[in-house]
């Protein structure tokens, strides 16, 4: 049986780009087969390597896991919990801390960019986080993890710590594979096609959050950026912003790039951003309703919560115990 890990940080309100690239690959994969084991969960020791609001945090604890469910994640198939409630996590990101070069963290991409924009000083936190992101997956030797391409490095680097692990201790960890959508994988900014869209954008009209209701996802598509030309066609390197409309609409619609090009030959940029919202807005809107339902019911978020944290707990316990003693900690 295959396990299938990942996580999202409750770092703020999902984007378009987490479900497209993530949390709807989840789902799908989910519910291609009852042979598999699924853990998805809720990284808040990841959001807390730049500075969080404690409330806030809270509140995106809950907000994340409701959206998991209304997205259509199944307690029942997928167990679904919160990292920092299964201290595994951080005993095993620990250990892994003790195999892992200064050198190899500096160089990561997603450290770079994040320091570049933290005002109040860098955390030691950012710089290992792909430690922490590596033990998450190898805890529960995962086969497959489900990704947006901008979590590709940190893959990597998981897989090398469990290579790295296995060849130093003796075989432990299985070597994870990333899993990576053909399209989707990286939704851009509307203001900014060159940018990835991001959670933690300043500017509120780059980014769809999966909440934005009917009239604004109408107004931020209407006001994204394109090009001057008039015609429409996949060309990322010359056509970012008109790229991006079509990958976008081509997920929601669940065609393919091509289909969604043949359909708007004769369309003008008009009429592909009505479509394009269209298009999300049919994705969105059950979501968004199922998401109210589930969060003012406490009770049954606490119970899947519960439920998970019981079961990741199980399996993590006895990976720890494991890779302890082979490391040679604790009592003789
Ligand atoms: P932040 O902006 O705070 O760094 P983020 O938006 O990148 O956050 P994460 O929690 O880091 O969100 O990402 C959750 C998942 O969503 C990851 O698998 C990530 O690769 C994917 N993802 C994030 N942004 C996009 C995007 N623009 N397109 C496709 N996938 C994305
Ligand atoms: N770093 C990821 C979130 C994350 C994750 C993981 C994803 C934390 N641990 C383990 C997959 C597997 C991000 O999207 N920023």
């Amino acid at each position: 049986m295959k396990t299938i890990l990942s996580g999202v940080q409750p770092s703020g309100m999902l984007t378009l780009g987490n479900y497209l690239g993530a949390i709807s690959q989840f789902v799908n994969l989910q519910n291609s087969s009852d042979d598999q084991e699924l853990l998805f969960f809720i990284a808040d020791l990841h959001a807390i390597t730049v500075p969080q609001d404690a409330t806030i945090l809270r509140k995106n604890i809950k907000s994340l896991t409701a959206l998991y469910l209304a997205c259509g994640l199944d307690p029942n198939k997928s167990t679904i919990f919160v990292q920092s409630e299964v201290k595994e996590h951080s005993e095993l990101g620990y250990i892994l801390q003790s195999l892992t070069y200064i050198g190899e963290l500096e160089r990561m991409t997603q450290f770079k960019d994040k320091m570049a924009k933290q005002t109040q000083g860098v955390s030691s936190a950012l710089l290992t986080y792909p430690v922490l992101m590596a033990a998450d997956i190898l805890l529960y030797n995962s086969d497959y993890v489900p990704v947006g391409v901008d979590q590709k490095q940190h893959l990597e680097m998981a897989r090398n710590l469990a290579e790295r692990f296995n060849s130093r201790y003796s075989d432990t960890f299985k070597i994870p594979e990333p899993l990576i959508l053909k399209s989707g994988a990286k939704i851009m900014s509307l203001q900014d096609p060159t940018k990835k869209m991001s959670k933690s954008d300043k500017l509120d009209k780059a980014t769809i959050f999966l909440l934005d209701d009917e009239n604004i996802i109408r107004k931020k598509i209407a006001s994204a950026v394109t090009d001057s030309d008039g015609f429409i066609k996949y060309d990322v390197d010359n056509k970012p912003g008109i790229s991006n409309l079509l990958t976008i609409y081509s997920c929601c619609m669940n065609l393919s790039i091509k289909e969604a090009e043949e359909h708007f030959k004769d369309a003008n940029y008009g009429t592909l951003k009505s479509e394009v919202s269209d298009s999300i807005i049919k994705v969105l809107k059950p979501i968004q309703d199922r998401y109210n339902e589930i969060l003012n019911n406490n009770d049954y978020i606490n119970k899947v919560l519960d439920t998970g944290k019981e079961k990741a707990s199980y399996i993590a316990s006895k990976m720890i115990n494991k890779v302890k003693h082979k490391v040679g900690l604790g009592r003789f």
